[in-house]
This record gives C-alpha cells, sequence and structure tokens, in this order.
C-alpha cells in the first residue's frame, strides 16, 4: 500500500475514532481546530484519489443534493408497538401476568430503559456497513430516510470490532437533546423562522427535510434497544448483553440502562429515574421495561402488535390541551408587561396548571392566540409553564385577538414599546405601584442584598399600610413596625430586623445588583464594580468611561447613566449608604489581583459559606467564576453532592480543592477569619 494510502485509511480510523468519542460515549477529545484540520486534510487526499473515497468515509456524511420525496420501506419484521402503564397498579398487574403466564413464582430480571421521546428508527446494516435508515411508520411501512440518517454523528457508518451478524437491522430512537432544542429554537426566534413546540417535534421535522444538508445541521443522536431482521450471526441471549454488544459495536446505548431483579427493581428504578428525569440532558416520556431473558421473551409472544414482554410505564405528561380564558397583563419591576394567559385549569407535568405565561407580545403575535382559543400548555420541570401552540382549527367565530393594553393596569401610565423591541412597558417608573413592589422584591432577594425572611408576603404588607415607599425605608424599620404587621409574632419580627442588619454588610456587585438598574444582571453589576472599584466613580461614569467595562454595550452603559442621571436614585443610594449599608473595597484592576486571568468553578455544597459567597471572594481576587468545567478552568472547588461537573474536572484533570481546602487557602489569603 502506498503511504499516502495508508495515511488516508489512518485519518478515517482517527476521524471516526474521535466521532465514536464525542457523539457516543460523550466524552471531549480533540480541540475542534484539530479535528477540522483532519478532515480537510481527509477532504484533501479524496480530492486527489476521488476513486479511493468509499460510503464509510466521514466526509460522507452529508448528500449533496435535495431528494424529490421519500421512497417508502417495508420492515421486514413488524416494529412492535408499547403497551402502556399509568400507575405503580398497572405495573405490579404487568409483573403478575407474567408470572402467572409462565407459571412461575420467581422473580424475573428486567431490562429498564428510559423511554426517550422521539422518533423510531430502523437502521440497516450489511456486513457492517450502513445501507438504510428508516422510519417506524405505522409499523408496516415506514419512509426511506437514509440520507438524512447517515447525517447523524452517533451513528456509525461502519460497525466497530468485530462479530456482527451479516446482515443486521438495529431499532432505536432518534431524539434532539435538550439543549441542541433550546439553541436551534432560539436562532429560528431571532431569525424569524419557524419555531418548534417540542424536542419531538424538532427531532420529526428535522428527519423529514428532503434536503439532507439542513438535517445535518440539527443536533440530533440516536440510543439503540432492539434488534429486527439478522441473518448470517449470532446475538447475546438477554437484552442486557444485546447492548453491551452494541455498544462494543460502536452505537450508542442509553447510560441509564439498567438490568433489575423483580417488582421491586422495576419500581426502585421507576422512583430514581422519575427524581432525575428534569435533570437529563434529553427529554423522555416514561421507562419502557422488557424482559431481560430473549428465550422468555420468546415464550410469551405477542398480542396484535405490542409484546407481552414488555411495556411503557408512563409519566405524567408535560403537555395537555385546555382553553384559555383571558390574557392579563402582569407589571414587572422594570414596568416589562408580561401578558400571562388564565387558563381553564388543566393536570399538566404533575401539577394543576391556570395560569402560563405568554412572554411578551411578540410570541402573543407569533402564536397568534385569540381569547377562548384551545392552547396547548406545556410544563416541562421547574420552568414556569408556557402556552406553546394556540389550536386555531377549534377558534371561536368572533374570538377576540389578544392586544397590548394602551394604559398600565397598575397605575394607569402610558405603556410603549419601543420600535424592533418585543417588550412593551409602562412608562409610570416609580410612580407605578407595581413596579416598586417588584424593584423592592429584587433588592432584599437572595442575589441582591439577600434579607432573609424578606419575602413577597412581606413586602406587599409593608406597602399597603404605607410603612415603606423605596428601598432605603428598610433599614429605617424598626421591629415594632414589623411586628403590627398582620399575622407577625414578635419573634419573626425580631429576626427579620436582625436580618437587615446583617444585610448592610454587602459587596458592591450584589448592592449595584439590587439597585435593579435595567439590563444590570449579576455579571454586569460584577464587571462594573471591578472595572470602577466604587460607587462614586460608577455614578459619575460617562458613556464612554462604561463602554469600557467588559460586557458593557451602548444599551447597558445609556441604562446606566439614565439611572444615575435621575437625582431621586442618586439621593437614594445616598440615604441607603448613610443608613448603614457598606462593603469592603474592590480590587479595582484585574491586573493586579492575585487570581486575575484564572477561571473557578464552584459546585456541590458549602456549608460554611454559600455558593455564591463563594463566588464573591473569587470575584474580588479577580477571578472569572464560570458555571461549567472546561478546558480552560483553572481549579474546581468541589463541596459534598458534586456530580458532573467533578467528574468531568477529574477527567480532564484540573485541580479540585474540597470545602476544606478552599477555607485553608482563603484564610491564608486573609480573607477568612475561622468563626466567620
Ligand atoms: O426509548 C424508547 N422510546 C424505546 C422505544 C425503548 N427504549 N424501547 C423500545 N422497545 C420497543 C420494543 C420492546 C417493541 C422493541 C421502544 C419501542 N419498542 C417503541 N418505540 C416506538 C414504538 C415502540
Amino acid at each position: 500500500m502506498s503511504d499516502l494510502r495508508a495515511k488516508y485509511n489512518a485519518l478515517i480510523d482517527q476521524i471516526t475514532h474521535y466521532d465514536h468519542q464525542y457523539y457516543v460515549l460523550n466524552e471531549s477529545s480533540v480541540p475542534d481546530a484539530e479535528y477540522d484540520r483532519l478532515m480537510q486534510e481527509l477532504k484533501g487526499i479524496e480530492a486527489e484519489h476521488p476513486d479511493w473515497v468509499t460510503p464509510q468515509s466521514p466526509s460522507q456524511r452529508v448528500a449533496g443534493a435535495p431528494q424529490a420525496g421519500f421512497t417508502t420501506v417495508e420492515h421486514r419484521i413488524p416494529m412492535l408497538s408499547l403497551d402502556n402503564a399509568f400507575s405503580a397498579e398497572d405495573l405490579a398487574a404487568f409483573v403478575k401476568r407474567l408470572k402467572d403466564r409462565l407459571n412461575s413464582t420467581a422473580d424475573i430480571e428486567f431490562a429498564c430503559e428510559p423511554k426517550l421521546d422521539g422518533i423510531a428508527v430502523s437502521l440497516l446494516y450489511e456486513n457492517g456497513a450502513l445501507v438504510r435508515g428508516a422510519t417506524r411508520g405505522d409499523g408496516t411501512t415506514g419512509e426511506d430516510i437514509t440520507a438524512n440518517v447517515r447525517t447523524i454523528k452517533s451513528i456509525p457508518l461502519q460497525l466497530r470490532g468485530a462479530g456482527w451478524p451479516e446482515e443486521l437491522e438495529v431499532r432505536g430512537e432518534i431524539y434532539m437533546p435538550k439543549a441542541g432544542f433550546e439553541k436551534m429554537n432560539a436562532k429560528a426566534m431571532a431569525k424569524g423562522e419557524k419555531v418548534f413546540v417540542n424536542p419531538r417535534n424538532a427531532a420529526s421535522g428535522s428527519l423529514r427535510q428532503l434536503d439532507s444538508r439542513l438535517t445535518a445541521q440539527r443536533p440530533l443522536e440516536m440510543c439503540c434497544y432492539s434488534v429486527g431482521h439478522f441473518s448470517g450471526g449470532d446475538l447475546p441471549s438477554n437484552q442486557g448483553e444485546l447492548m453491551a454488544q452494541f455498544g462494543e459495536w460502536g452505537l450508542k446505548i442509553n447510560a441509564e440502562s439498567q438490568v433489575v431483579i423483580g417488582l421491586q427493581g422495576v419500581q426502585q428504578f421507576y422512583e430514581q429515574l422519575e427524581a432525575r428525569r428534569d435533570n437529563l440532558p434529553y427529554e423522555i416520556d416514561g421507562i419502557v421495561y422488557k424482559v431481560n431473558d430473549f428465550a422468555l421473551q420468546n415464550r410469551l409472544g405477542f398480542v396484535s402488535r405490542a409484546p407481552r414482554w414488555a411495556i411503557a410505564r408512563k409519566f405524567p405528561a408535560q403537555e395537555e390541551i385546555t382553553r384559555l380564558l383571558d390574557v392579563e397583563f402582569q407589571v414587572g419591576r422594570t414596568g416589562a408587561l408580561t401578558p400571562v394567559a388564565r387558563l381553564e385549569p388543566v393536570f399538566v407535568g404533575g401539577v394543576t396548571v391556570s395560569n402560563a405565561t405568554l412572554h411578551n407580545m411578540d410570541e402573543v403575535e407569533r402564536l397568534d392566540v385569540h381569547i377562548g382559543d384551545k392552547v396547548i400548555v406545556r410544563r416541562a420541570g421547574d420552568v414556569i409553564p408556557q402556552v406553546v401552540k394556540a389550536l386555531s382549527d377549534d377558534r371561536l367565530p368572533g374570538a377576540k385577538k389578544v392586544t397590548a393594553p394602551a394604559e398600565c393596569p397598575e397605575c394607569g401610565s402610558l405603556v410603549e414599546r419601543v420600535e424592533g423591541e418585543a417588550v412593551t412597558r409602562c412608562t409610570g417608573g416609580i410612580i407605578c405601584s407595581a413596579q416598586r413592589r417588584e424593584a423592592l422584591k429584587h433588592f432584599v432577594s437572595r442575589k441582591a442584598m439577600d434579607i432573609d425572611g424578606f419575602g413577597e408576603k412581606i413586602v406587599d404588607a409593608l406597602l399597603e399600610t404605607n410603612k415603606i415607599h423605596a428601598a432605603s425605608d428598610i433599614y429605617e424599620l424598626t421591629a415594632d413596625t414589623v411586628e403590627s404587621l398582620e399575622r407577625m409574632g414578635k419573634k419573626s419580627a425580631e429576626n427579620l430586623i436582625n436580618a437587615i442588619q446583617k444585610s448592610k454588610q454587602t459587596t458592591l456587585p450584589r448592592f449595584l445588583f439590587a439597585l435593579g438598574i435595567r439590563e444590570v444582571g449579576e455579571t454586569t453589576a460584577r464587571n462594573l464594580a471591578t472595572h470602577f472599584g466604587s460607587i462614586e466613580k460608577i455614578i459619575a461614569a460617562t458613556e464612554a468611561q462604561l463602554l469600557e467595562v467588559e460586557d458593557v454595550g451602548p444599551k447597558v452603559a445609556a441604562h446606566v447613566v439614565n439611572f444615575f442621571a435621575e437625582e431621586q436614585n442618586v439621593m437614594e443610594v445616598q440615604r441607603i449608604i448613610a443608613l448603614g449599608v457598606h462593603w469592603d473595597d474592590v480590587v479595582a484592576s484585574t491586573e493586579t489581583a492575585l487570581l486575575s486571568g484564572q477561571t473557578w468553578v464552584v459546585t456541590g455544597k458549602i456549608s460554611q459559606m454559600s455558593r455564591d459567597e463563594a463566588k464573591d471572594y473569587l470575584l474580588r481576587l479577580g477571578a472569572k467564576v464560570a458555571g461549567s468545567v472546561s478546558a480552560k478552568t483553572n481549579q474546581v472547588v468541589a463541596g459534598p453532592g458534586a456530580g458532573s461537573k467533578l467528574k468531568k474536572a477529574e477527567e480532564l484533570g484540573i485541580p479540585v480543592m474540597d470545602e476544606a481546602d478552599f477555607i485553608r487557602w482563603l484564610t491564608e489569603q486573609g480573607l477568612w477569619v475561622s468563626g466567620n
């Protein structure tokens, strides 16, 4: 073999290996730049020697031109459907049915798999080479989506290792991970393109593209879970081993899958996975349980189109249809009017939902909702329920379109919507009681002044009884005043006053953030604080000076200048400081700071301080504090309960300190005095 040919083969192996590591095993392998260089080199050789190119080359994932349509595929063995179980009782009945049918009292082994919410597909491998991909369709006939499945990097074009049957039909689910879905939708939204309702629809729409170049840009993955037709070789004798075998052949399998024993094992798996549902990187709508042993599966057989030996235990649905009764507008801290849907109560995502957000007027227009419409409500995880679609087919004649009010529903001031912005805003400023209320809630909140126990109810009660008007008034409250509020005992009043006192010792970033200047979030507040070093300098800063701050653009700069141009705001700041709110000076120049240029990550529970406090310390030393671990991370502080971030740090060989190390180190820096 020529040197170049050997080089070419080695490149294919190397790129295929990197794809496998990254897309199948989820391990980071090479820097993008290196990967791109290898791919360019491969393509260069292929341009010189087109006759060397095979369909298995990693350069051959994307076809050149769109198809006219999809041809149909008859499945040689039907792709079955799954029976559902909706409760623990249903599941127990399933296990009992199996035992009865097998005429045995012995516990059965079950393979448990997350039920991915995607599209079931079939892949055909001939002598290890991917030759066809098809959708499940109705189980008998599907569509040929070979060109599209070839673009999915977790699907091997050539099986790895050895020992696969000559013909092997692998079945599994193609899905879109949550993060990729969010990113893709955000991009589509910005460009005014079609937004998908959920990751499943996005996966389905992406697979139905006639132009595989479009599919290639969608973040799809595939996990494999069964075999259809096979010939010319043998397979393991149970599901657990089949999954292990799939893994060796380079097919992606679900890392959560597990073999358990008996009803108890099955139920335990349910509880553990359900608790983690929202934290998984992809959506699941339940768990699939399969009798592990293939011989037992064969004995149990099928009823109509579903196997007797498998069942899908469904989780509570995250989307339901209900009716939109009305839309009201809530006024936020910066005057932004948020349209809120009042709904006919509906059970979704495990709770009864009667309100859902419509975000802003752009979203209302995009959804084209009318009062009385049937709408799809989605509640996934802990996020606020959302209206994701209006079912316009069922619209009642004469239904009223949702429009923004001309006046603020709370204070009656005019409402404005800046050209090109999604947000409608009340122009009332601090005369608007809603804006005042929200500003105060923000001021006392955890990431701002962090006044323990100062909740929404107390803010409302103090405002209603005219005990406070502005944030500075909080620092003049007495225990007697607080105690005079309804449902407030002596002890709680004292606790609140103590918490207010304690909050006076703060940091400049927190104080700045607490002021609630538009577009000044935690990060911007930190950047402003480290850049200028004092509140006086920030108040005096010009737009040009503000633009020198990291991540501060013209918009933020204008908001800061406008805020402090308002004399009332400056007086309020001075009054708060006069009443005792103070902080240590900030290390003004990041160049001289101990940790300047370093990126730290804090994860897990820190018992002697809050995670936010730990971050404050690091920021004061000039470090950047990141939310995730990457090759750029210099140091990780990991308290008990640290999970994936700690694991990642260990994989990447990044130094990790535990809480004791961290406190020792802070003490050495003179930042921590024991008994703090
Ligand atoms: O994750 C899934 N969505 C999933 C679907 C899974 N993990 N296993 C499955 N197993 C089967 C049998 C037992 C019939 C081989 C399935 C499906 N079927 C399935 N997907 C769509 C219809 C049926």
